[in-house]
């Protein structure tokens, strides 16, 4: 099961081989240049992300912040059910924030609908080809937003931790065979998709590289709206550094 803000636990670990490799470093010559200090870290929360550089165009007013205080880091997979705490109209947009849904205790407050995959009997939730998703593992369910409405949008505060270009996964299911969303960094919009659903909306598909975006480095607001199509049950967004893209000018 994914757990809100899972994706600190690497950031932990780094923070700790960090602190290690400073402790190593007490003892050795003068001439020994200091270790840089240890990179600033999303683990410890808020006060700690005050510390993260913003990106530019980090909008001044937004009233949003982190989900449990951690921001979402790329490269890596933004969890939008882990979407920015706020509110409605500050951190998230939706038509259906009301009623019961499986995945409605992940978070507390007013929310967009969070369901749970394969949450009943009667809520299988299944690749195209069939199989389990988001594996054959029963044990190891999804947390989503479903029910998404033509305009509906979540804001995820994230850190790039490095500037270029990154393709983008996602996983995502459909009421019908059109697919439509775009995502929004610090106000710009750097992406706009178009592309083929699912028919069902718990049926999934990986989509691979459906995008390209630019981002720069820093912490930003990204913002992850509906398009035209109704029904889509949306999972993550991941973000894959390309090296290639990056480095050309
Ligand atoms: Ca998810």
């Amino acid at each position: 099961m994914l757990m809100p803000g899972s994706s600190s636990i690497l950031l932990g670990s780094s923070l700790v081989l960090a602190l290690a490799f400073a402790a190593c470093a007490v003892g050795q010559t003068a001439t020994t240049p200091p270790a840089p200090a240890a990179p600033p870290t999303t683990q410890a929360g808020l006060a700690i992300i005050a510390t993260l550089p913003k990106a530019p165009g980090f909008p001044a007013d937004y009233k949003g912040t982190a989900f449990n205080g951690i921001a979402q880091e790329i490269p890596g997979r933004v969890e939008l059910e882990n979407f920015d705490d706020g509110g409605l109209n500050v951190a998230f947009n939706t038509q259906h924030h009301e009623g019961d849904s499986s995945g409605k205790d992940y978070r507390p407050g007013v929310k967009p609908q969070i369901c749970v995959t394969n949450g009943s009997p009667s809520e299988q939730d299944k690749f195209v080809d069939g199989k389990r998703y988001p594996s054959d593992d029963p044990k190891q369910n999804s947390y989503y937003i479903g029910y998404a409405r033509p305009g509906d949008w979540v804001n995820c505060t994230v850190y790039v931790k490095k500037a270029g270009v990154y393709q983008v996964n996602t996983a995502a299911a459909n009421e019908t065979k059109k697919m439509t969303f775009s995502l929004t960094f610090n106000g710009v919009k750097k992406a706009d998709v178009t592309s083929d659903g699912t028919g069902s909306y718990h049926t999934w598909k990986l989509h691979e590289n459906i995008c390209t975006v630019k981002l720069d480095a820093g912490l930003q607001v990204m913002k992850f709206q509906i398009g035209t199509e109704p029904h889509m049950n949306y999972d993550y967004m991941e973000f894959v550094y390309d090296e290639k893209a990056s480095a050309t000018p």
